[in-house]
């Protein structure tokens, strides 16, 4: 177990108590709550209301338990440190569990639900005892939504409640649309470590054995094991993506793991972007981007998920489900994204698996360009740049990161400073463009604009990227990523394209937003990326939009339309004109190498691959002189 810090006391003043409260009247939430109450035997049941006082008092409790330490340089903020086993999604120990195998496809983990119920209540049965359960009403995007999005998670875990209540709109506002009769998905959440009486609690309570289910015809969630973000906020992946995806194939709208931002030109002409990027690959970067090029601006509307319906104008409508900031910490520094540490800097915020100062304030690599002297690296060890410590011994943690890779910081999206004025516009924001993109040292050019919907889709559906530390296993290995929805679509991925590509035969499919595929990672023979990234990214952003306005040339290649020369805006970019060229280069012997496996890919899937999608595997082959 690792060693508990000295808490800081709490230099805020007295919080008032909250108003008459709000007592839940649905009878299917009365009853779930008495059912699961029966099954995990906690010590007692706390209903979450979202007020200030409520959150005051467990984060204290948090303190208490050695799970926070309270930040002495940030205002109501708190260093978590998870168990060391329990710090990613699991993507290997996450199941579809829909009536029938053939729905869950082949990219997911499929069990009968009966059986899974079954190994499921067996972990559930005494799961919370010595614990309090706590049920939280919460609603995913505005409450004012035509129909809001509602959901109630079960948590015997209080950095769950908290967090939730960063990341969601949480409490009495939800209780009362659910009270009204709204809709709701059922989420039962417990780390699964229950304390025999007396017992001591650790700081991070899970269980090695983890499952993270959905029962999408149910729309109901079952997690067991972790508190890690993904995998225990349950608002987050399990809800707005992996069963709000099988709620938008029925209804016929798109759930998609994607950012969205608001760019306004020199000419003051506004366009929203959606922008889908595996975990880890930079959609929190490029939402809150500061342009390098005079004139343009950025503001952000959600860096995370986008839910999008059409309007009665035929247009997408991008709607953000979240309330928060659930960001990669490594990486993240004033020269990199301002904006994301301005939101971190006013405070309010739960940084896990960060490293710690000696001065109550939290590091992690990239945040400066020099580590602090002195730290308190993740695993709660003494650490120091040298790796030696004062007497000049080698330190344990000598060699590794302060933070780990997928540490976290978890803050109020309405702390960033570009905040677009209309985030939480209950009917969203059109869509001019989409965005995917991946982690790729060869072969993807920065940025290449689809001739048409099938193939923009065709892009989306053969995206590939490195694996990062987003969730566990092996980093670095190059795998299908389909619209970065690998992990979190809820059903089979097949339909999930043809869902896609059935969105070009609506008779309004000149208003669909123009797709690009950009890679903001390929390398250059010495390693290096050929590309600055982050600011500079409002470059391509730029070309996007001149596309979209009709005032940028491209040239067609096989794999689609590329920035003609001199069509990219590298005015005062502190990048060589060569690096430039290979950046936006396409390699055939590289595609030629990348064809079989997308072969293997649509294989893999199957029957349901539309005959769309073969078709434009079919045209880039012959485009390539491989037909
Ligand atoms: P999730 O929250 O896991 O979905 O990740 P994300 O897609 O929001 O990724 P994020 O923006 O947090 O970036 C992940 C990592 O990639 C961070 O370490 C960033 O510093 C790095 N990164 C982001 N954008 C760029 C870029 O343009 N170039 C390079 N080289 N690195 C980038
Ligand atoms: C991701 O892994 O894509 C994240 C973090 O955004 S998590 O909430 O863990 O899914
Ligand atoms: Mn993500």
């Amino acid at each position: 177990a690792r060693t508990r810090l000295a808490a800081v006391p709490d230099p805020t003043a007295t919080v008032p108590e909250p108003a008459s409260p709000i007592v839940a009247t649905d009878a299917a939430l009365l009853d779930w709550v008495t059912e699961i109450t029966a099954l995990t035997e906690p010590d007692a049941v706390v209903w979450v209301n979202g007020s200030d006082a409520e959150y005051k008092a467990l984060t204290d409790k948090l303190v208490e338990a050695g799970t926070f330490v309270r930040l002495a340089k940030k205002p109501n903020s708190f260093y978590c440190a998870s168990d060391p086993s329990d710090v990613a999604r699991v993507e290997d120990r996450t199941y579809i569990c829909s009536v029938e195998q053939k729905d869950a496809g082949a990219t997911n983990n499929w069990m009968a639900p009966s059986e899974m119920k079954a190994i499921m209540t067996d972990l559930y049965r005494g799961s919370m005892r010595g614990r309090t359960l706590y049920v939280v009403p919460f609603c995913m995007g505005p409450y004012e939504a035509e129909i809001p999005m509602l959901g109630v998670e079960i948590t015997d875990s209080e950095y769950v409640v908290a967090s939730m209540r960063i990341m969601t709109r949480v409490g009495d506002r939800a209780l009362e649309l659910i009270n009204a009769g709204g809709t709701w998905v059922r989420a039962l959440h417990s780390v699964g470590a229950p304390l025999a009486p007396g017992e001591a609690d650790v700081p991070w309570p899970c269980n090695d054995t983890k499952y993270i289910t959905q029962f999408p015809e149910e729309r109901t969630i079952w997690s067991f094991g972790s508190g890690y973000g993904g995998n225990a906020l349950l608002g987050k992946k399990c809800y707005s993506l992996r069963i709000a995806s099988v709620i938008a194939r029925d209804e016929g709208w798109l759930a998609e793991h994607m950012l969205i931002l608001k760019l306004i030109s020199p000419e003051k002409d506004v366009h929203y972007v959606v922008a889908a990027f595996p975990s880890a690959c930079g959609k929190t970067n490029l939402a809150m981007l500061e342009p390098t090029i005079p004139g343009w601006e950025v503001q952000t509307l959600g860096d995370d998920i986008a839910w999008m319906r059409f309007g009665t104008d035929g247009r997408l409508y991008a709607v953000n489900p979240e309330y928060g900031l659930f960001g990669v910490a490594p990486g993240t520094g004033w020269t990199t994204n301002p904006n994301a540490m301005k939101a971190i800097e006013a405070g309010n915020s739960v940084f896990t698996n960060v490293a710690l100062t000696d001065d109550g304030d939290v590091w992690w690599e990239g945040m400066t360009p020099e580590p602090p002297a002195h730290l308190t690296d993740w695993k709660g060890r003494e650490w120091t740049p040298s790796g030696l410590d004062a007497d000049g011994n080698k330190l344990e943690s000598a060699g590794q990161p302060a933070a780990h890779p997928n540490s976290r910081f978890c803050t109020p999206i309405t702390q960033c400073p570009i905040l677009a004025p209309e985030y939480d516009e209950p009917v969203g924001v059109p869509i001019s463009a989409i965005l995917f993109g991946g982690r790729r040292k060869t072969t993807i050019p920065l940025v290449a604009q689809a001739r048409d919907w099938n193939h923009g889709v065709f892009m989306g559906a053969t995206l590939s990227s490195e694996t990062t530390a987003a969730a566990t296993g092996a980093v670095g290995v190059v795998r299908r990523d389909p619209m970065a929805m690998l992990p979190f679509m809820g059903y089979d991925a097949g339909d999930y394209f043809k869902h896609w590509a059935d969105l070009g035969d609506r008779p309004d499919a000149d208003q669909l937003p123009k797709i690009f595929y950009v890679n903001w990672f390929r390398r250059a023979a010495d390693g290096g990326f050929l590309w600055p990234g982050f600011g500079e990214n409002s470059r391509v952003l730029k070309w996007v939009i001149d596309r979209l306005e009709g005032r940028a040339d491209a040239q067609s290649t096989p794999i689609g339309l590329v920035p003609a020369p001199g069509e990219l805006d590298i005015d005062g970019l502190d990048v060589t004109p060569e690096d430039v060229e290979a950046a936006l280069a396409i390699d055939v012997d590289e595609w030629k190498a990348e064809l079989p496996l997308i072969d293997e890919w649509f294989d893999f899937i199957g029957d349901t691959v539309p005959e769309s999608l073969h078709a434009e595997l079919a045209g880039l082959k012959s485009r390539l002189g491989l037909a």
